[in-house]
């Protein structure tokens, strides 16, 4: 018997899945009852990722509303000890309902049946990490799409850690997993000139792209100043960084004047992870607009949940990447908030997983970056099959 808790925290045995059990051996999911099957899929999620097959779930009830088809996509078959159409019949056959109650409920599941329809996003996100390779015009984010498919990875690793040698140190070990590193280099008190050179021979070793996340948020003007020059000389070693739309398109134009003569990538923050946070509805659409105006320079997205926009993650060429990922659901206690590589990826229609702690703070990081890769590519399989 193994348990999945719903929230990992920092202190105790910091494991999303605590029981006695061995690698490869199966695991049958309980549940009450299932509706889009979303819940199976994230208790299946951290299973599989420490190496339990998870191939079936019971449930006693299957509310029939897209679960039983969500699951076999994903490899589990469902068994259910009674659908709730059967329910209503015996119910009704034994004067418990009447007709009025039956139809009522048929109708109300004709209806949710067409809810549980793929998502929007579907058609987009069918299209493969290869193809969107060859539309793209920048070729910052043409080489992340190789990079995505020949290392079968759509991990970014948020290496917030407290000094420059440990995340030099921590970029050899968990390189060959991913795609994508994200630095916050204003944290590093032991920063020095060469800090850049020495990150980018690590990335062309393990062949992975430096993401320098500075959120530029300033006037055009202060923003090219901010990116190419000051201590950190951000656009001499770092191929993508990120911009807040605050300022207006201006900070967009600044930093393609300095990035795009480099062949460097920037990516607008559209949505955020934080609880609370106030980049949503019209001010996310801004951002999809602005996008569309460079689609030389700018490349994609910081999203959290682009399959809900008005016209899903939009076009194909601009890449979603979403951070707040864990295992499991939960958050900290400064307002992040997380869900699941699988969530992220198969429903919320993002392409690349921004993982920090799940990652940093585990007992082997490299170990735990496996997982992950494994974890976020595997949903991406899954979206395209
Ligand atoms: O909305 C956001 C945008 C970003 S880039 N929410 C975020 O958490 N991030 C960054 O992702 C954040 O700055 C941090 O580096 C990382 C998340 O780290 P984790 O430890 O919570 O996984």
């Amino acid at each position: 018997m193994v348990m999945r808790r719903k929230e990992v925290k920092d202190y105790g045995t910091a494991k999303a899945i605590e029981g006695a059990f061995k690698e490869n051996q199966t695991c049958l999911i309980v549940e009450d009852l299932v509706t889009s099957g979303a819940s199976v899929l994230e208790t299946a999620a951290p299973l599989k990722a420490v190496g339990l097959n998870v191939t079936d779930a019971v449930v006693l009830i299957d509310r029939e509303q897209g679960g039983r088809e969500n699951l076999k996509e994903s490899g589990i078959r469902l068994h259910s000890m009674i659908r709730l159409m059967e329910m209503v019949e015996v119910l009704r056959r034994n004067g418990r309902i009447g007709e009025e109650k039956e139809r009522e409920v048929k109708a109300f599941l004709e209806e949710n049946r067409r809810v549980s329809v793929p998502p929007r996003s579907v058609v987009r996100v069918r299209v493969s990490y290869e193809e969107r390779g060859k539309m793209v015009k920048n070729p910052t984010a043409r080489k992340l799409y190789q990079v995505m498919v020949k290392k079968e990875s759509n991990l970014c690793l948020a290496a917030d850690v407290p000094t420059a040698a440990e995340l030099l140190a921590l970029a050899d070990k968990v390189g060959p997993d991913i795609c994508l590193l994200k630095t916050h280099v204003d944290i590093l008190p032991d920063f020095t000139s060469d800090f850049g050179s020495k990150l980018r021979s690590i990335a062309e070793k393990h062949n992975f792209l430096i993401f320098e996340d500075r959120k530029f948020a300033d006037i055009g003007n202060t923003v090219t100043m901010q990116y190419e020059s000051g201590v950190f000389r951000i656009l001499d070693w770092a191929d993508i960084t990120n911009a807040h739309i605050i300022s207006g398109p201006g900070i967009v134009d600044a930093l393609k004047l300095k990035g795009l003569p480099r062949g460097r990538g920037l990516l607008l923050l559209a949505e955020m992870s934080s609880s609370g946070n106030l980049a949503k509805g019209d001010y996310t659409a801004e951002a999809v607009k602005i996008a569309e105006k460079y689609p030389d320079f700018v490349i994609g997205f910081i999203s959290v949940n682009s399959a809900s926009w008005p016209g899903g993650p939009g076009d194909p060429t601009l890449i979603h990447a979403t951070p707040g990922v864990q295992m499991v659901t939960g958050g900290d206690a400064l307002g992040q908030q997380y869900n699941t590589p699988f969530s992220v990826i198969n429903d919320r229609g993002s392409d690349i997983i921004i993982v920090g702690r799940g990652i940093i703070k585990a007992l082997d990081p490299a170990k735990a970056a496996r997982e992950y890769r494994l974890e976020g590519w595997n949903a991406y399989l899954a979206r395209c099959s």
